[in-house]
């Protein structure tokens, strides 16, 4: 019987990012091997593999291993099961620019927010760039001092696309799958690790809720600006056949809007839970 290659694991800076060697996501991975590739991911956040010259079906069967899929939630999409063309599809980046060259993370304005998300990079610029960065929230939330973090352990955010979809070009009312104004905890504990995370964006995220807009404004510009540091952040530089599994409930990321042409990226869903609080 042929042996298979071990999974190894390679961080890329301490608090972010893995690059993942000796997978092969065209075939099917047995239970072990599914465990090293999610503890990698919820240890890590992002882990990359390289050289992934796969099908959309491959990445479905793939994602399959990790839960249930999903779709953003202001995709034109059945709100019932949702289609495994709407679960991993192509994605046009270059319009998409001004909405994602903004730190964040997936579908905070849904009250279930996908879990994990893959992008693979089908085709890149001819112009170079168009690197995307991920950042740690674990990491942002304990380097917080703690009277800073006593206070914002108790508070929630409310999170709706009223900036995001007019960048995107999309309309609020005709896109979304329903209405999408969620309240979410700004510090969220991950439901598998336990740990804390800072969970407001500056994507979706629009106001804290039960203070001043003077205070809610003032509380998020030093909760982004902080968790915004290069220390708790990596950034990937594409190559096509890449593709990139991320941990969407403890991790943000920033897409550099820097290049000219055409960029497609394949992107999936696994569903997520309701955030939860400290409280
Ligand atoms: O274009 C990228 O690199 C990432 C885009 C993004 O943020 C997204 O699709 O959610
Ligand atoms: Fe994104």
């Amino acid at each position: 019987m042929a042996t298979r290659t071990r999974i190894e694991i390679d961080p890329i800076n301490p608090v972010v990012g893995a690059v993942a060697s000796g997978a092969d996501l065209s075939r099917s991975f047995d239970p072990e091997e599914v465990a090293t590739i999610r503890k990698a991911v919820l240890t890590h956040g992002a882990v990359f593999f390289r050289d992934q010259d796969i099908t959309q079906a491959d990445t479905v069967a793939f994602l399959k291993n990790f839960g249930e899929l999903c779709t953003d939630p202001f995709a034109k999409a059945s709100l019932e099961k949702v289609p495994d063309e709407f679960t991993v599809h192509d994605m046009q980046t270059y319009g998409n620019g001004q909405a994602t060259a903004l730190w964040h993370m997936d579908s905070t304005l849904g009250a279930e927010p996908a879990a994990f998300l893959t992008l693979r990079a089908l085709e890149l610029p001819p112009s170079g760039g168009s690197d995307t960065c991920w950042g740690s929230m674990y990491a942002a939330y304990e380097t917080l001092s703690q009277p800073v973090r006593d206070m914002i352990d108790g508070l929630e955010a409310e999170h709706s696309g009223y900036k995001t979809l007019p960048l995107l070009g999309l309309g609020y009312g005709e896109t979304l799958q329903q209405d999408m104004r969620n309240t979410h905890p700004v510090v969220r504990v991950h439901p598998e690790t336990g740990r804390k995370a800072l969970f407001v964006n500056e994507l979706w995220t629009e106001k804290i809720v039960g203070v001043s807009s003077h205070e809610s404004q003032s509380i998020l510009d030093m909760l982004w600006k902080h968790s915004q540091r290069p220390e708790f952040t990596m950034r990937w530089k594409w190559q096509v056949n890449d593709i990139v599994m991320w941990d969407n409930m403890a991790f943000q990321h920033y897409a550099v809007n820097d290049y000219e042409g055409s960029r497609v990226l394949q992107k999936g869903y696994v569903k997520g839970d309701r955030p939860v609080g400290p409280g």
